[in-house]
């Protein structure tokens, strides 16, 4: 982590479930001087910001906590967090949200460009590789400053089913994931590995096999449970430790999606890869060879997301 004593502004559209986990965590984490949590319904985010606030003399954080309709509060952020639109109910879905989702993020993205021309924007929006090109395209932002979070979330998914399975330490379990949100992600069995030793050598395949699966419906694993909602806290934390990274230019390695511009040979869309965040945003992509069948994998999330980008009507 690099010294930078410049004071840091993260806000958060959306007071939802995500959204105010994402400020929760924040707040726990001092990841900013000023946190600004907004939505469309009023009062809202006013009341989960003055809750989040009265925490501080128990957790002895001094961040600001600043509930708002108004994008005014949001000017000069140095992160976004976009939570904002609707989340999937049982038997729905991510592609089921497009429609109203696209519309929701088009003037969300317009309102945070307009007041913070220089921010990094952090999309969690569903279906998320759709919106986080919507907000690229509105946005007109440099692909540096435009970033999905999924892989964060679901890479965290592969990694607690794998430390289940061997009854390890999450925080030594390294699982990354690539591609789309959705069915077709493709968490990479030949590079998860614990302590250094790759799960191949440690797991049947079978017993792989079913984890790769639970991840892939990981989601729609807790829809089934919650019905009313989705997941919120391990994507809020995934978000906020996105955001860090790029506030605090810790220059993580996490699986985000980019836009990409022939990386693994593709172009022209979103898709989760690992990439580096710092200060500057995306800092770099970490490009590497794939297997046949892996390269394979990913095209199908290509399609999958190409389709999706279609439907945005961009
Ligand atoms: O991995 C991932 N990327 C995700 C994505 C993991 C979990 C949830 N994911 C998606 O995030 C989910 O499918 C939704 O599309 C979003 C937000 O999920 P959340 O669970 O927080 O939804 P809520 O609780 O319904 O909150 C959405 C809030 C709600 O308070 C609305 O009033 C607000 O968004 N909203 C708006 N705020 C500002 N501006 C506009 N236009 C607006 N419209 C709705």
């Amino acid at each position: 982590m690099r010294a930078n004593n410049k004071k840091k502004k993260l806000s958060i559209i959306g007071a939802g479930a995500v959204g105010t986990a994402a400020a929760q965590w924040a707040v726990s984490k001092s990841v900013a001087d000023t946190i600004v949590l907004l939505d469309v319904v009023e009062g809202l985010p006013q009341g989960k910001a003055l809750d989040l606030m009265q925490t501080s003399p128990l957790h002895g954080f001094t961040a600001a906590v600043v509930g708002t309709n108004d994008y005014a509060d949001t000017a000069n952020s140095d992160v976004i967090i976009i939570t904002a639109g609707l989340a999937r109910r049982p038997g729905m879905s991510r592609d089921d949200l497009l429609g109203k989702n696209v519309q929701i993020i088009r003037e969300v993205t317009e309102e945070v460009a307009r007041y913070s021309p220089d921010a990094c924007l952090v999309v969690v929006t569903n279906p998320i590789d759709a919106m986080v090109y919507t907000v690229f395209k509105v946005s007109g932002f440099p692909k540096q400053h435009v970033v999905g979070m999924a892989g964060v979330l679901d890479s965290a998914r592969y990694r607690t089913f794998i430390a289940q399975a061997l009854d390890v330490a999450p925080s030594d379990v390294t699982a990354p994931v690539m591609g789309i949100h959705g069915d077709n992600m493709l968490p990479l069995v030949r590079l998860a590995s614990v302590g250094g030793v790759p799960i191949e050598m440690l797991l049947s395949r079978e017993k792989i096999k079913e984890i790769v699966h639970r991840t892939q419906c990981g989601g729609a694993e807790i829809v089934g449970y919650l019905k009313t909602g989705s997941a919120f806290s391990t994507p809020g934390l995934a978000a906020v430790e996105m955001a860090q990274s790029i506030l605090r230019d810790e220059r993580r390695v996490l699986p985000c999606a980019v836009y990409l511009e022939g990386e693994f040979g593709i172009s022209g869309i979103f898709l989760g890869v690992p990439v580096v965040l710092g200060e500057n945003g995306v800092e770099r992509i970490l490009e590497f060879p794939l297997s046949h069948e892996e390269q394979e994998a990913l095209d199908r999330s290509v399609k999958a997301v190409e389709r999706q980008v279609a439907a945005t009507g961009l």
